[in-house]
């Protein structure tokens, strides 16, 4: 088994205590952190397909999930880029109802080395801590919303929407599993991104 693939299975069976040496192991072996980064994302969707087919529940899931965060905490200061030439502050979090954290905390690391000074408000976030978050932030030019669960593209809407009514200029993104650009446009975001690397592309266009 090659170390990426060891990787992989070791997110998949929630390893967490062996991930951080494995995903050093294959650096160490020449692999590049984002084939690494891009098996762990893979390792999740095999997850949430046995979730879907009952195979297995959420304790399953959540172990999966902290060995993946693991994982990408080896990975961070590796795929951290030039951050001497701020943009400007981004405000993230993943909307209210929403526990899922994974894939923001990978946006929140690819805006950081973007350029963003980032201020991550963490899960479960009501639509108003993201309008008191950038009364209490310098230079905020850009905030960014997760959702993963259908039950919650509401309160993304509402998020977005919140943030509108009070800043109209400020910049909004979101993303996340269930959200596709057309709904992004829909509930008024000015960007979506279906990934974190495409999340800074687009971050960046916006605040251009
Ligand atoms: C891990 C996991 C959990 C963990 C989360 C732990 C954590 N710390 O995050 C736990 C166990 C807590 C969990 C709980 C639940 N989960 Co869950 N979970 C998952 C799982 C397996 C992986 C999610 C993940 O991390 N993916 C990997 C990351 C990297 O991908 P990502 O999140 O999509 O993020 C990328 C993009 O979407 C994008 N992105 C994300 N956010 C943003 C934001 C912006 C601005 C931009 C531009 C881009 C962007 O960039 C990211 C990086 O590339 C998914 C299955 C799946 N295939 O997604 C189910 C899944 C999301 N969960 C699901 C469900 C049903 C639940 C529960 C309701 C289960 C239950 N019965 O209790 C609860 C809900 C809890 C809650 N209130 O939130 C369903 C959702 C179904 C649906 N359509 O709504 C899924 C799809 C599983 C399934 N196949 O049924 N879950």
């Amino acid at each position: 088994m090659s170390k990426i693939e060891e990787v992989k299975a070791l997110v998949e069976a929630g390893k967490s205590k062996k991930i951080a040496a494995a995903v050093q192991e294959a650096l160490d072996a020449g692999d590049k952190a984002q084939d690494i980064l891009d098996a762990m994302v893979a390792s999740m969707s095999v997850v949430g397909d046995k979730f879907s087919a009952g195979e297995i529940f959420v304790p399953e899931m959540l172990i999966a999930a902290k060995s993946m965060s693991k994982g990408v905490e080896v990975l961070k200061p590796v795929m951290a880029g030039d951050t001497s030439n701020s943009l400007g502050t981004c405000i993230m979090g993943t909307v209210a109802g929403d526990l899922h954290d994974i894939g923001k905390n990978l946006v929140v690391m690819m805006l950081e080395s973007a350029g963003f000074d980032m201020i991550d408000l963490g899960v479960d976030v009501p639509a108003e801590k993201f309008v008191e978050a950038i009364k209490e932030n310098k230079n905020v030019v850009l905030v960014a919303c997760s959702g993963l669960l259908t039950t919650t593209m509401p309160a993304l809407k509402e998020a977005v929407q919140t943030v509108k009514a009070a800043f109209p200029d400020m910049k909004v993104i979101v993303g996340g599993a269930p959200v596709t650009p057309e709904y992004a446009a829909e509930i008024g975001a000015d960007g979506y991104a279906p990934d974190a690397g495409s999340a800074a592309v687009k971050a960046k266009e916006l605040v251009a």
